[in-house]
């Protein structure tokens, strides 16, 4: 049966929320474009900020620079005091860029990684007092015990020579031997906690049961200990690490700066259950259930939130960021997520977790988009990720864009 469904469409809120049947259009604004229809906000979140205004971005007013080329499947980055930026690849290789220049050799150091299907070198993050430390955290595949696939965390100092003083975090759980679902995105919150989203391999049944870590998101000291506050400590029932759980596989964390709250992106169905898309962003907190693979898309089910922004049109959300830069005044605090489908950037603009408007940058420009982060200079950087067996395969290799004001 076809429902109404509320409709946002790719334009402020304040003006365009409309009540249409699939079956008849009942709208009276006209969508500006084809995307226009395939952003679809979540019950209780939008409605009470539509009195917010939301500007669209003249696309005069940034200009797109290429870093460099000739990479494999950027997965992460990140950048480090000095402004030199890290990126990994996903065949397994950590890589420089200094002063825009792309440091032929790999840094050395790495563990064995298993560059499987969607797996291999995945996520990195700096330790909040990475200034001191250089402690740096990756998240990468590894075949443990028949074969099986598992996505581990690893600490290691970054020195001048190398990776050193590996100390494994998440040692990794028996995952399977298909190679999808890694999620593996990692990132501090204020509490200085490390979050690792842990995609469900595959098997959606994982996702709601709370003796297996896949399709959840783990909550972890920087040495790897249970934080004796999460949600689930000292029960026989449940996995300490978890942090939240019923997720299908959130390639993309990034924390608010005002308020802390977790933002991921997460892949949905895709098809799956015979709809498309289902693509979610989701706000976590502690002990909540996000429902795969009970709910998706618009579906409603106790005790399992939905999304607060829920995608119709397949776009394979990924890495995310919020913008706290001086050179666009017009982006900051918001919500920036990579397309890799989609093939754009998602901007999102909110007033406090509540959506206020959405716009897609870059669409169909750059290929697919794996990671986005802001740089020291107030740029936005970037990854696009054309060579991941998705992509069309790009002749000059992936490339880290920016996007810079004109
Ligand atoms: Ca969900």
């Amino acid at each position: 049966m076809l429902r109404p469904v509320s409709v946002q469409l790719f334009l402020p809120l304040s003006s365009l929320v409309c009540v249409l049947s699939i079956a008849i259009s009942a709208c009276t604004s006209k969508p500006q474009s084809s995307s226009a229809l395939d952003a679809v906000p979540s019950p209780n979140i939008t409605k009470s900020s539509q009195s917010q205004t939301f500007a669209q971005t003249n696309p005069k007013s940034f200009k797109v620079e290429t870093v460099t080329e000739g990479l494999e499947v950027p997965w992460g980055m990140e950048f480090l005091p000095d402004r030199a930026i890290l990126v990994t690849e996903r065949p397994g290789r950590l890589r420089i860029i200094r002063g825009g220049k792309l440091d032929p050799k790999p840094i050395a150091g790495l563990p064995t990684i298993a560059a499987s299907g969607e797996g291999g070198l995945m996520d990195l993050a700096l330790h909040p007092q990475f200034s001191q430390n250089k402690w740096l955290y990756l998240a990468y595949t590894i075949e443990g015990n028949g074969g099986l696939l598992q996505t581990r965390v690893s600490r290691f100092r970054l020195t001048d020579t190398g990776l050193t003083e590996k100390l494994d975090v998440f040692p990794g759980v028996p995952g399977t031997a298909a190679g999808n679902h890694f999620g593996s995105r990692l990132a501090f919150g204020q509490d200085a906690k490390l979050y690792i989203t842990l995609g469900e391999r595959g098997e959606p049944k994982r996702a709601q049961d709370l003796n297996n870590l896949n399709g959840k998101t783990l909550r972890l000291n920087d040495d790897g200990a249970v934080p004796k506050d999460n949600p689930y400590v000292g029960r026989s029932d449940a996995r300490p690490e978890i942090f939240s759980y019923g997720h299908r596989n959130a390639q993309g964390i990034a924390i608010q700066p005002k308020t802390g709250a977790i933002f991921q992106t997460e892949h949905g169905p895709s098809g799956y259950d015979g709809r498309q898309g289902g693509d979610e962003v989701n706000v976590v907190e502690a002990g909540k259930n996000y429902g795969w693979p009970n709910i998706s898309y618009d579906r409603k089910a106790p005790g399992q939130l939905p999304p607060l922004l829920l995608y119709q049109d397949a776009i394979a959300p990924a890495g995310a960021t919020f913008y706290t830069g001086n050179v666009f005044p017009q982006w900051q605090g918001n919500f920036f997520f990579t397309n890799l489908r989609g093939r754009a950037l998602t901007r999102v603009a909110l007033d406090g977790i509540k959506v206020v408007g959405q716009e897609k940058l870059l669409q169909q420009q750059y290929g697919r988009l794996r990671d986005v982060k802001q740089g020291p200079d107030g740029f936005l950087y970037i990854a696009t990720s054309d060579n991941d067996g998705y992509g069309d395969a790009r002749s000059g290799g992936d490339r880290i864009i920016r996007l810079v004001p004109n």
